[in-house]
This record gives C-alpha cells, structure tokens and sequence, in this order.
C-alpha cells in the first residue's frame, strides 16, 4: 500500500486530494495546525476513530514552521509521495503578514525537502509542491506557460517563488523526484469563505435570503483563469506517476473577470442586475429583488443596491489578469479540466443557497447567526 503525507489537508485541495488518494487505496496522513477550535470540517466525512480496523487516514498535529516536528513526522511515516499543499495562501493577507507567509510558504518547503533528504529518502520519496500563477504576477506573456518568466507582485507571489525554485534545485541537486504544479486560480464548494468566488457565491447567496443587504468588493475588473479544485488535485497526483518529474501549467485556458463571476452567480440566483456608475462609485443595483430581500431592506419599491466598492478590497500592487495555457499537460499527460466555468459557479451557488437556506430558517426562529467576517 503506498504511503502518502499531505501537508494542507484541512484546506480545500488537500480535502479533495485525500478523498482521491484514499479511493487509489492509499494510506493517507495529513498535517494538522493545533486550533482552538476544531479545523478539520473539509476532512471529517473521511475520518474514522484511528482504532478502526482498515482505517487508512491519520492525521499529525504539525506546522511547516516547525522542522523538527516535520522531520519526525516523515520518519516516521516513511511516505512514498509527499505534496507539500500547506501554505498562508491568501494573496491578500501576506501584505498584512509578509514575514509569516516567507516563513510557511517559502521556508516552509525547505524544511521539508530537507526532512526528505536528511532522512536519506530522496530516491524514494516523490514531492509535490503546490506552485501557483501568482508567480507570473506582472505578466511577461500571454497566454503563461510553462516558460513564461515570473514576476510576482506579492509577499505571498515571492515566497512561492522560492518554494518553486528550491524544489527545481532539490530535484537537480540531489536527483529527487520533485516537481511544481504551476496551478491557475481554482474552486469549489469547498473554497475558503475570504477568496472572491465564494466571497461571491455566499455573499449573494445571503442577499438573496434577505440575511445580508450588500456585498463589498475589491477591484472588479481583475482576470482569472477558474477552473475547479476536483480536476486540479487530480492532477496532482498524475504528476507524481511519471517517469520523469517535470513542472506543469494547469489552467482551462478561459478567462473571466471578478464581474463576470458576479453576474454568472446572480444569474443562477434569477438576480437581475444592472451596473451604474464607475471606479469606486460603481454599483450594481437588484432589479427584481426577493421578497425576503425586499423586506430585510425596509424599501417599498424600487432597484437595490447590492454590490458596492470598498477600497480597503483593492491590493497595494495587483495581478490584474492571469489566463494559463495547459498544452503540456494536455499533451503529456492527457489531463483536460471536466468542468466548466458555468458548471462549477451553479455547483458553488447551489451550496451556499442550501447553507444560507439553513441560516434563513434559523432566523425565522429567533437564534442568532454569526456576523459575516472580514474579507
Ligand atoms: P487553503 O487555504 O484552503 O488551505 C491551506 C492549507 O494550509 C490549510 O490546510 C491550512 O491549515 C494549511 N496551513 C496554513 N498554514 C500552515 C502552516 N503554518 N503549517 C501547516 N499548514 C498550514 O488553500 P488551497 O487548498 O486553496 O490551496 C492549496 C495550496 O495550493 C496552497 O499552497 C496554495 O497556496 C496553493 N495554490 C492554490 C490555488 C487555488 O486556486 N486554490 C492555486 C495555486 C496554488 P488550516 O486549515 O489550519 O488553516
Ligand atoms: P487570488 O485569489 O489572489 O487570485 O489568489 P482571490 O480570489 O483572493 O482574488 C482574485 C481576484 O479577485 C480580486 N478581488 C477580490 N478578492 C478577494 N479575495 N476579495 C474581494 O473582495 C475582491 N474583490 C476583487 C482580487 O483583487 C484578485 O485580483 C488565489 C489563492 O488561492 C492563491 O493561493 C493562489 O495561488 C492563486 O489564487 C492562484
């Protein structure tokens, strides 16, 4: 039975990464932050008291901070594939906590390519490092491949560039197998709540059921090639059964910009909306609104706004548009993306439609339900 570590499991792709490897029939163990509360939600369904026979996933408290933990946690597991998905992902925050994001995402990797190779498994143990389209940041060409030279234009951007780099060099140093997934923009149901789709997604969502009056947003006119999170970890794995390990570009090849995403969203809603106004003074108004709506709002009759701008969303230096050219992967590897755009934004609404479904019930009943968070 092939033995596999995921850094990142409690997140969106190592949630999905861990279903796929547990269907192969792997052994799965998968690194988890110690949290005040518990931070296993994406992963529970999976999880069975580690006393039951046949139970293949386990779970070790651990931190990419922290390289005595991972390089114990490697000796003892002895996996046969590591993929290295734990990271301060959001592109935003790592302007607010540079230092910690350089610490997990870049040395993070280090640490663990280390543990690899100061264990002597460096012939045995095949890595995976989470690489991202962030790297091309200030684009150099269009559509980004596998070639196109990096620019990033963030904290977090900069620390996957080392992480990308110490992987090509570990591989070309010490002859591990180890390979970058260079992965466009990818989501889900089980996208974190502060990235702009589900932002999105739940944020109407709420609008819609009257919980919410107005979603603030960022920069709308921002590019991105979306594809879904299911069809990327598969990936993963794939690039880990080769003979040879090489770095690829995964992406659809499509883009759209956060606008885009807004409409497609209030369109599976049945929300019509219409654009006035520019810059920061631009809002979309509901022209049909809910009768939920309506009444939360305490306005007769009339359009309502329900996406403004809020600077404090814009970034101090932006990736303004990213759209991905996957030919290598389609040409060695013969991965193509099953989604579509319009499959997985109807996927994410009818989620977080049925969760603010389950919210709106709750209020109708008198309980509280907690305050949306910052995003
Ligand atoms: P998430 O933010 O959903 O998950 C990140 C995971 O990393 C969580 O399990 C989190 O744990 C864990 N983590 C955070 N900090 C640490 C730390 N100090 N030590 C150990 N683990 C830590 O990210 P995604 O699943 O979306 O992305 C997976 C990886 O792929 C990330 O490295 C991301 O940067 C990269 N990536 C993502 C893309 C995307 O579009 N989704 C595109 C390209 C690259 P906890 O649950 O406790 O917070
Ligand atoms: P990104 O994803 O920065 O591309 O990083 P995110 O969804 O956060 O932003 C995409 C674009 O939308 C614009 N935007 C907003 N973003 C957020 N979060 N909130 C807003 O209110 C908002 N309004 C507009 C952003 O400015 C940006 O241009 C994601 C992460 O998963 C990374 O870990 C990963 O490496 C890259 O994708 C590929």
């Amino acid at each position: 039975m092939k033995k596999a570590l995921i850094t990142g499991i409690t997140g969106q792709d190592g949630s999905y990464l861990a279903e796929l490897l547990l269907e192969k029939g792997y052994e799965v163990h998968g690194l988890k932050r110690r949290a005040s509360q518990f931070n296993t939600a994406r992963i529970d369904h999976l999880y069975a008291d580690p006393h039951t026979v046949g139970n293949r996933l386990f779970l070790h408290y651990g931190d990419l901070t922290d390289s005595s933990n991972l390089t114990r946690i490697v000796q003892q597991i002895q996996p046969d594939e590591v993929y290295n998905l734990g990271a301060q992902s959001h592109v935003a925050v790592s302007f607010e906590s540079p230092e910690y994001t350089a610490d997990v995402d870049a040395l993070g990797t280090l640490r663990l390519l280390e543990a690899i190779r100061l264990l002597g498994l460096q012939n045995t143990t095949r890595f995976y490092q989470a690489s991202t389209s962030e790297l091309y940041g200030l684009v150099q060409e269009t559509p980004q491949r596998e070639t196109t030279p990096f620019y990033p234009r963030s904290p977090y951007g900069v620390a996957k560039l080392y992480a990308y780099w110490i992987t090509v060099n570990y591989r070309e140093s010490y002859g591990m197998y180890a390979c970058n997934g260079v992965l466009f923009n990818h989501e889900s149901p089980r996208r974190g709540e502060t990235f702009v789709t589900r932002k999105i997604t739940r944020g109407l969502a709420n609008v819609f059921l009257g919980l919410d009056s107005c979603l603030y947003m960022g920069n709308l006119d921002a590019l991105r090639d979306w594809g879904h999170a299911i069809d990327y970890v598969r990936m993963q794995w794939l690039m880990l059964q080769q003979e040879q390990a090489r770095d690829y570009v995964i992406a659809t090849g499509v883009q759209f910009s956060v606008r885009d995403f807004i409409e497609r969203t209030a369109a599976e809603l049945g929300m019509q909306l219409e654009w006035r106004g520019s810059g920061v003074d631009e809002v979309a108004f509901w022209l049909n609104p809910s009768d939920a709506a309506r009444e939360a709002s305490g306005q007769g009759s009339g359009p309502l706004p329900v996406v403004r701008i809020d600077p404090r969303y814009f970034r101090p230096a932006e990736v303004q548009t990213l759209l991905g050219d996957p030919s290598k992967a389609r040409r060695e590897l013969g991965w193509v993306p099953e989604t579509s755009f319009e499959q997985m934004v109807s996927e994410m609404v009818a989620h977080d439609l049925q969760a603010a479904q389950r919210s709106a019930l709750l209020v109708r009943h008198g309980y509280q339900i907690p305050s949306p968070q910052e995003h």
